[in-house]
Formats: structure tokens, C-alpha cells, sequence
């Protein structure tokens, strides 16, 4: 759907609104009810939920950071970056949009769905059409996490080894779109794509592949054609 007619254009530095969230730890009830919950809520707002998994520095920050740059004009993107201990990652995105949510998971060290229904409490949903959550990065514990999202997306990188698929198989059989980012390392690194991509097919036969370069840009194309595309199932289905 072009949403340019009812979506102003907006330069690409939009004043940011930085709503720090520190939340403490007899807030957060993980269970299905607030999963449930959360669902609901985009549901009725007709936003698309997309929960971002990865290893440290496997690229996340880079590619929501990519997506709203390049859809910016056709889709309204919210963004809550689960960022314990520092500003960093909320810093660097904060400028694409006025509805940036930076989450402190504090000493719990893991994102739950009452996190995210207490962000949810301070974005103004109607007014997007994507949510990109930036898990915290782990490949551990977050897949196991059910915030109530409607899709999610789990990064590794070259620079990681391709053997992490194997090592951490449920962060690939709960992903609906694998991404294998900084393929622009592939002439420095003794990385094997065809043996990762039929690691992730064995254990996740449904989940799309994709690799791409948040730094040199390849590849993208694919990712913005998979979230058009689920994005577009996904809000009318
Ligand atoms: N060569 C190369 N470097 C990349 C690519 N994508 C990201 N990086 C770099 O990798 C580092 C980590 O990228 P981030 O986007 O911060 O990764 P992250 O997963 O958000 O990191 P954490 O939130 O700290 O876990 C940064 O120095 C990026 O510039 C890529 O495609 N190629
Ligand atoms: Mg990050």
C-alpha cells in the first residue's frame, strides 16, 4: 500500500522525541496474557510488530536504522531499542523519527512483553504502520520471549562464523526470516554460505533467508521485498 497520500512528506531528520524507559522489575510479568495483550493492541491499530534478534553486533541498530531511512516515505516506523546500560543504540536512531522508545530492561536483562506494553503506553500507535523492536543481543532467551510480535526477524553475521546457526538452533527455528548481514566480509573471513543457509533450512525449513550488507547496501532490496510483502499479509490478514 503507498501511504505517501495520507503520509506527509517528512525530511529525513524528524525532531526526536528520546522517552527513556527505565523499568523495574516488579513491572514486568512475562505471560501470555500480556503477549496477548500487546497483539491486541497493534492489531487494532493496524501496526505490524516486528521483533529483531541477534548476537552482539550483528548489525540490528544498522539495519532498522537502514529501513526507516530507505521506507521512510512509505511507511510510518516506531522503534523500540532495548538498550541496557547505555544510550547508544537509541542515539543513533532517534533522529528518524519522532516515535523512538529507548527500553533499560535494568537487572532482568531480558525484554519481555511487559516491557513492551509499558512502551506501547507511551507510542502513539495510530500513527505508525511498522514497530521495529530491537531485542536485546542475545541468542539466548529471546526467542524463548513472546512479546506478542507479529513477525520475527533473527540476525548473525559473517563476522560471527557460520557456525552459530548450529550452536544457537532456537533463535533460528523461532525466526520467520533469517538474515545473514556483513556479507561484505566474506573475502576476509572462512565463511561457508551455502553450509549456514543449509543449517538454517534443516532446522527452520519455513524461514526465509536473506543476506545482505547494511554497509554497502546489498542485499536490502531482498529485506525491504520480505517486509513488504509480510507486512502487507500480515495487516490484512
Ligand atoms: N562490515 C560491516 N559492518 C557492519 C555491517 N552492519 C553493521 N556493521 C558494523 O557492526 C557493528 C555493530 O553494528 P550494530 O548495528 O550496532 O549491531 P547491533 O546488533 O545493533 O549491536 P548491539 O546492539 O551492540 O548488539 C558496527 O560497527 C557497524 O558499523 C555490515 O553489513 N558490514
Ligand atoms: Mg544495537
Amino acid at each position: 500500500m503507498n501511504r505517501t497520500a495520507s503520509f506527509p512528506t517528512v525530511p529525513a531528520t524528524v525532531l526526536a522525541v528520546d522517552r527513556t524507559m527505565d523499568v523495574s522489575p516488579h513491572l514486568l510479568k512475562a505471560d501470555d496474557a500480556i503477549a496477548a495483550a500487546n497483539r491486541e493492541r497493534w492489531r487494532a491499530a493496524n501496526v505490524f510488530a516486528i521483533n529483531v534478534i541477534g548476537g552482539p553486533g550483528c548489525g540490528k541498530t544498522e539495519l532498522i536504522s537502514a529501513t526507516v531511512q530507505r521506507l521512510i516515505l512509505k511507511r510510518r516506523i516506531g522503534i523500540v531499542m532495548a538498550d541496557p546500560s547505555t544510550h547508544f543504540d537509541s542515539n543513533r536512531v532517534n533522529h528518524l523519527g519522532d516515535q523512538v522508545i529507548h527500553l533499560d530492561p535494568g537487572h532482568s536483562q531480558m525484554l519481555s512483553a511487559g516491557h513492551i506494553q509499558t512502551a506501547l503506553n507511551q507510542l502513539i500507535l495510530p500513527g505508525l504502520d511498522i514497530l521495529l523492536i530491537e531485542n536485546i543481543s542475545s541468542l539466548i532467551g529471546p526467542p524463548e520471549i513472546d512479546l506478542g510480535e507479529n513477525a520475527k526477524v533473527c540476525i548473525f553475521s559473517v563476522a560471527a562464523g557460520e557456525d552459530k546457526a548450529a550452536k544457537f538452533p532456537d533463535v533460528v527455528s523461532c525466526a520467520n526470516l533469517v538474515i545473514l548481514n556483513k556479507m561484505d566480509l566474506l573475502s576476509l573471513m572462512p565463511f561457508n554460505t551455502e553450509a549456514f543457509e543449509s543449517v538454517v533450512r534443516r532446522i527452520n525449513p519455513s524461514a526465509e533467508i536473506v543476506k545482505i550488507s547494511t554497509r554497502t547496501g546489498q542485499g536490502l532490496d531482498d529485506w525491504f521485498d520480505w517486509l513488504s510483502r509480510y507486512v502487507s499479509t500480515g495487516r490484512s490478514g
